[in-house]
């Protein structure tokens, strides 16, 4: 997999992807990310990338010039799945989502900013429009951040423990079940007398039973009418 990022402001892209376990999954070799400063495509002699929207209005708008340079760059030199839009109008991220991004190859991640792009860059480059939310950011880049994070981390290798991002949160249409770890008392508080049984089958009854419990209360929307699962 591969993520080619273009983005005003690479220096706030950067962080998140030099520690932990997405620094880890590129220093491994199962995904490359490539940030590309949209200042450097512009051949407007200030380094404009913005300019005032026709019909007047408050706001500037990133202009196609330099979109079009720095996506026809890179499709030049291989093919892209997907050219992503990250806008606070785009279709909304979600596991599902993610899970079908995690099978793609070659993505192209377009940070939005201003008051948004001129629509022709949507109209003729643009493939999948995606939001991570409802509320607004300054910018698209701590977004293509979350929905890089969360597509990284479903890549087979990358996450030690194989099966575990198959039980996360979300992952079933469910919420996960209460964890715990030593101590088994602390401060008097103890954990579930059933996690110390050593019955596997209680356990995981249990761990259904919680996660049903969860669901209800946090995300009903999940459940189907009858609520069972
Ligand atoms: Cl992708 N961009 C911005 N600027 N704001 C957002 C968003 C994206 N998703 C939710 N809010």
């Amino acid at each position: 997999m591969r993520f080619d990022i273009i983005t005003i402001h690479p220096e706030l892209l950067s962080g998140p992807f030099s520690h932990s376990i997405l620094k880890r999954a590129q220093d491994k070799g199962l995904v490359e990310v490539h940030f590309h400063d949209l200042r450097d495509y512009t051949l407007d002699k200030h380094n404009r990338v913005d300019d005032y929207q026709f019909g007047g209005g408050a706001g500037m708008v990133m202009t196609i010039e330099p979109i079009d340079r720095c996506i026809s760059a890179l499709k030049a030199e291989r093919d892209y799945d997907e050219v992503i839009y990250m806008t606070p109008d785009g279709e909304q991220f979600d596991q599902p989502m993610a899970n079908r991004l995690s099978t793609k190859g070659n993505m192209i991640i377009l940070c939005g900013h201003y008051k948004g792009i001129d629509q022709r860059v949507r109209d003729h480059f643009i493939t999948k429009e995606i939001s991570i939310g409802d509320y607004v950011l300054t910018g698209g880049e701590l977004a293509a951040a979350v929905v890089c994070d969360a597509v990284i981390r479903l890549i087979p290798g990358v996450i030690s423990d194989e099966t575990s991002a198959l039980f996360d949160s979300h992952q079933d249409g469910m919420l996960a079940p209460p964890v715990y770890t030593r101590p088994a008392e602390y401060k008097g508080w103890k954990i579930p007398d059933v996690l110390l049984s050593g019955n596997e089958r209680l356990i995981e009854d249990w761990r259904h039973e919680q996660a049903l419990k969860r669901t209800q209360e946090r995300r009903p929307d999940y459940l189907s009418d009858d609520g069972m699962k």
